[in-house]
Order: structure tokens, then sequence, then C-alpha cells
């Protein structure tokens, strides 16, 4: 090699050792042997030597250039796995920092509920409907077999709002029933709904509220017995209350809506002024069921000898009171925030009826 060629080379493998990222490198690579590099321009003056000199020569630039060339890849694989490094380190994360800080605000005991009534209905097939708060007087009573006379449809105990220009009245919904109603009259049975969702009745004092919450459930097929209904609201209790083996009755009601009726009680006990749910000597009502009278299927314009079924309905305030300890139902709508952060939940502790509610 001459000492020009040398002289090339020393300059060359410098370039490439001093370029410190892949860019800088790509450049010095493209000043080297790119086509219009050193290298080219060398294998230019090929011809104006002796043509016994050409071929050592020729040799010697390709042998610079197979050094060049080595030396990129070194230097590439360097900055390469430096990158990697880099890359690795700004996304390093801390494993044992917790998940995320905790969240301030809470979900309300209302939210709560519903949303246990929701997955433990859902894992048995229930898929939730919802309606309108305003309704009118046909879906609310008529089509529930509630008569005119009842006291149900009272001034006293309903909202009525104006009449508008057909002269009917709407009624703020005095149980979510009128959904269910929505649901036979535009759905093909089978039907499994339930609804939760803001009832209102005009009632207020220490145990009644003017607006509250229910969740009724509606199945309808062509099969559905009390001993489904039986099976289903036992099962609910059960996994609710989180108490395997929690004592559950069926007693004998009435409501015009559904025949048989039956209210539903589960055991518990006052021994020692404490109350508890579970085994005990004593019983509370939390469920009124039954199977849909004939005549709602029918007005509903599904054929009652062909379908029938089963419902059911409960006051949400009164169970997640009963089930949370909450003992005044006034504060469930005061929005304070200090009853909220003692009785609201944690929004990632979201209800799973595999292995009970909260795990
Ligand atoms: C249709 C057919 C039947 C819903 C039912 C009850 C029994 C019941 C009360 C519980 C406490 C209301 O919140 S509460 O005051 N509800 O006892 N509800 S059966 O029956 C229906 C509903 C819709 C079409």
């Amino acid at each position: 090699m001459t000492a020009d060629l040398a002289a090339v080379q020393a300059e060359l493998l410098a370039a490439v050792e001093s370029a410190d990222t892949l860019d800088a490198l790509e450049a010095a690579r493209v000043a080297a042997v790119g086509r219009k590099g050193r290298l080219g321009a060398l294998m230019k003056t090929l011809g104006d030597l002796p043509p016994e000199q050409r071929r050592d020569y020729g040799q010697s630039v390709n042998a610079l250039k197979t050094a060049v060339e080595t030396a990129i890849d070194a230097r590439k694989a360097r900055l390469d796995g430096a990158a990697l490094d880099a890359r690795l380190a700004a996304e390093r994360i801390d494993l044992t920092l917790p998940v995320r800080p905790e969240a301030e605000g809470r979900i309300h005991p209302i939210s709560q509920t519903i949303d246990e009534i929701v997955q433990i209905f859902g894992q048995m097939g229930f898929r939730v409907a919802e309606g309108p708060d305003l309704e009118d007087d046909w879906k609310n009573f008529t089509a529930l077999n509630i008569p005119p006379e009842h006291p149900a449809r009272q001034e006293m105990d309903t909202f009525y709002l104006r009449a508008g220009a057909d002269g009917a009245r709407p009624v703020l919904r005095t149980h979510t029933s009128p959904v269910q109603i929505r649901t036979m009259m535009t759905e093909k049975p089978p039907i499994r709904v339930i609804v939760p969702g803001r009832t209102f009745r005009s009632d207020h004092d220490a145990t009644h509220s003017p607006m509250f919450h229910q969740v009724e459930g509606l199945v309808i097929d062509e099969a559905s017995h009390m001993g489904h209904l039986k099976g289903c609201l036992i099962e609910f209790c059960r996994t609710f209350f989180e108490v395997a083996d929690l004592p559950v009755r069926f007693r004998a009601s009435h409501f015009p809506f559904t025949e048989p009726s039956a209210e539903v009680d589960i055991g518990c006990t006052r021994a020692g002024g404490e109350f508890k749910i579970g085994h005990g000597d004593d019983w509370l009502e939390i469920l009124g069921s039954g199977m849909v009278h004939p005549k709602v299927i029918a007005n509903c314009g599904l054929d009652p000898d062909k379908y029938q079924g089963f419902a059911f309905g409960m006051g949400i305030e009164r169970i997640a009171m009963l089930k949370y300890g909450i003992p005044d139902l006034r504060t469930f709508y005061d929005s304070d925030l200090r009853w909220l952060r003692h009785y609201g939940f944690v929004p990632l502790d979201i209800p799973g009826a595999l292995g009970g509610l909260h795990r």
C-alpha cells in the first residue's frame, strides 16, 4: 500500500470511529464507500497509472475498502447496542410502585349496589334494559293490570304532570315496570331483563324518599315456572349478601301484575341488640315477586297461552342500607363528601361474582 493510501485509510477509519450517532455513521459511510465517495475517486485514478502498477494499486484500494466496511459494521453494532440500552433505561418500570395513586373520588353506594346486582343477574343470563323517567298512564298502570281505583294511582301517591295537547297527563314512573312493558311490546321471547333505575312516589319521611331506586327483573319464555323464580332469587340473595347458606323464605302475597305472588324474606338475627343477616330467629322482607299475570302478557300483545314467566322487584336503597350498614335513607341524597368518603367505594373495586363480590 502506498503511503498515500495508508493516510486515507487512517483518515476514513478515524471518521468512522468518531461517528457518535447512526446518522453520523451513515454520513461517514457515504463519504468513504458511497458512489461519489473517497474510494470511488481513488479507483478513478487507476487509469492514470502505468499498466504494471494498476493491479497492485487496485488490490490495495479494495483491501482499504474492506477495512473501512468492517470498521463501519463494528461501529454500527456498538451504536445499535447503545441505542437499545438507552431505550431500555428510558422505558424502565419500577414494579414495586403502587399501580396508581388512589383516586380521591368514590362510587356512590347506590351505583355500587346496582353494579353488584347487574353482575349477579348478568351471570345468570339477564341483560340490562332502561327506559324514560316520564311515562304515560297506560304503561305505568293500565298495562300492569292496576285498576283505575287502585290507591297507587291516587293524586296523593303519584307525581302527575299537566295534561298535554292530547289531554293525557304524563306521570313520573312509580316503578321501573313500564320498561318491562316496553320490552315485551318490542321483543320476542325469550326475554330475560333486569331494569335498574330511578322511581318516584309522593312520599317523604325517615324511610321514604320522593325519588328512590328500584331493580326489577322479568323472564318471559314458554316454560319458566315458580321453581325457576325461587332458584333465581335464592341464588341472588345468597350471592348479594355473601352468605352461602342464607335462609330464604317465600311468603304468599298479592300484586295486580303477578299471580301467584310471593314476598321474599331472608333470615336475620337481632340477638343482643345487634342486627345481623344470616341464620337466626327472625325474618326480613327484601323482595317482591310472582308469575307474570296473563292479562299483563296479553296487554303487551303476546299470547298468554303460549308465553309465561316471572318478575320481581326490590328497593335498592333498602338492600344497600342492609348490606352496608347505612342507617338513614335521607343521607343517600345529601351529597355530603364526608359521608361519601365513608360509605363510597374505590372506583377500581369493581364487583365480580366469581368467588364473592369483593375479592
Ligand atoms: C311486568 C310484570 C310484572 C314486578 C314486581 C314486585 C313484585 C315488588 C316492590 C319491591 C319493593 C317495589 O321497591 S318496592 O317498593 N316490587 O314487590 N315488583 S313483582 O312485576 C312486574 C313488572 C313488570 C311487566
